[in-house]
């Protein structure tokens, strides 16, 4: 087989957001294989570590001319990707997110000679098909750089269905799910509660999301303003995004002292490791990683049963599904959990083992390395 290593370009989005997340982990297990990765970014990807061996950062600088009304990234990405490419001999340009990504991705392949043309990967994550997929703005621009990529990977079987229903692609689409790499915690669980203030006698119930409108934080919160007795659990919202527009729903529901927020958290493990299980609400979500990170720390989730959701949680096996729009069906589903630890942990390990085998580096990380091989191979 061959071994050699690989030289890697990844242009993703390098805040709080599952594509984001997603390509710094690959970058990093990429890296531990021995390829050479180089991250193409506006800023360093916040959870890429400051001292990864094998990694290097090349930032993509934007000018503020007076001229443009609106700051343009696209082409910026566009001209820092060919310079990498040239200077680095990429082999594979690999795209999360298809814009700008992916678009500024083919239009530096167009910039290089023959010689110098790295194969292009587009993965795309969910909202870059499910929204922007739909948006007239941007449709034609993203069927044009999905159409010219050598090879288009998509997160889960859900959103590739999607995404040949609304791009109308012709080529093939291979799923690669995601998979999460954890770090040790930090604290011990008891030190975590601790710090959250949850009494030994109250479950911790855990939603991890960015909060933007698909993860329908109004009816997470209606749905936990539901939970009976109250007083058997406390809600951790770790929040990659503001929570401010929310504390007005929190107050009218009563459920200030229910409620436990955390902003800026860069670092999961610890919340996932203190937690009983996760809560997720979404209207839409093409696999959500926030269910695998509290997997792979033994924790199932009840969550509403869109998108992709079904192929990461095993309705009663190693989670609880429940359809969407039915705050009260969720709050059943979280006392059942709250009721019987002994299910809790049952539906957690049946969770962590399924995250092992099915979503893991080891088991995911080498289906990148051949289809990168197979195109390189290819040209
Ligand atoms: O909408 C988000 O949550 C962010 C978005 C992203 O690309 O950053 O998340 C999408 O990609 C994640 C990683 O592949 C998936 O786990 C999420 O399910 C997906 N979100 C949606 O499809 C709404």
């Amino acid at each position: 087989m061959n071994d050699a290593p690989l030289r890697i370009g990844l242009a993703c989005y390098p805040s709080v957001g599952g594509s984001g997340i997603l390509a710094t982990s690959l970058g990093v297990e990429l890296a531990r294989r021995g390829h050479e990765v180089h991250f193409i970014c506006y800023e360093r990807p916040f959870r890429l570590p400051a001292d990864q061996p094998g990694v290097t950062y090349h930032a993509v600088h934007i000018q503020g001319y007076g001229l443009f009304r609106h700051p343009d990234y696209s082409l910026p990405l566009a001209v820092k990707l060919a310079e990498v490419a040239r200077e680095r001999r990429l082999q594979v340009l690999h795209a999360h997110y298809a814009v700008p990504h992916a678009t500024a991705a083919v239009l530096a392949r167009e910039w290089l000679p023959e010689d110098l043309r790295p194969a292009v990967v587009a993965t795309l994550h969910g909202t870059d098909t499910t929204l922007l997929g739909r948006d007239p703005g941007y449709a034609p621009a993203i069927r044009h750089a999905l159409a010219k990529v050598d090879a288009l990977t998509t997160v889960s079987d859900f959103l590739r269905a999607e995404t040949t229903r609304l791009t109308d692609i012709a080529h093939p689409i291979q799923v690669i799910p995601n998979f999460f790499s954890p770090r040790r915690p930090q604290r011990t669980a008891s030190a975590v509660r601790a710090e959250l203030g949850v009494a030994p006698s109250e479950a911790l119930i855990l939603h991890m999301s960015n909060l933007r409108p698909v993860k329908r934080i109004d009816l997470l919160l209606d749905a936990v303003a539901r939970i009976r007795p109250r007083t058997a659990f406390r809600l951790l919202i770790v929040a990659g995004g503001d929570f401010a527009p929310f504390r007005e729903q929190v107050r009218r529901l009563g459920l200030e002292d229910r409620v436990i927020v955390r902003e800026n958290i860069s670092w999961i493990e610890d919340y996932a490791a203190a937690a009983d299980f996760g809560l997720i609400t979404s209207e839409s979500e093409s696999f959500c990683l926030s269910i695998l990170e509290a997997m792979t720390f033994a924790r199932p989730t009840v969550a509403t049963a869109v998108g992709g959701i079904p192929e990461v949680i095993e309705d009663g096996r190693s989670g609880l599904l429940v359809p969407f729009g039915d705050p009260d069906g969720l709050a059943r589903a979280a006392e059942r959990l709250l009721a019987d630890p002994r299910l809790r942990q049952k539906l957690g390990r049946a969770a962590q083992a399924r995250a092992r085998e099915h979503f893991s580096a080891d088991r995911i990380v080498p289906a990148y390395i051949e289809l990168y091989r197979k195109l390189i191979a290819r040209r």
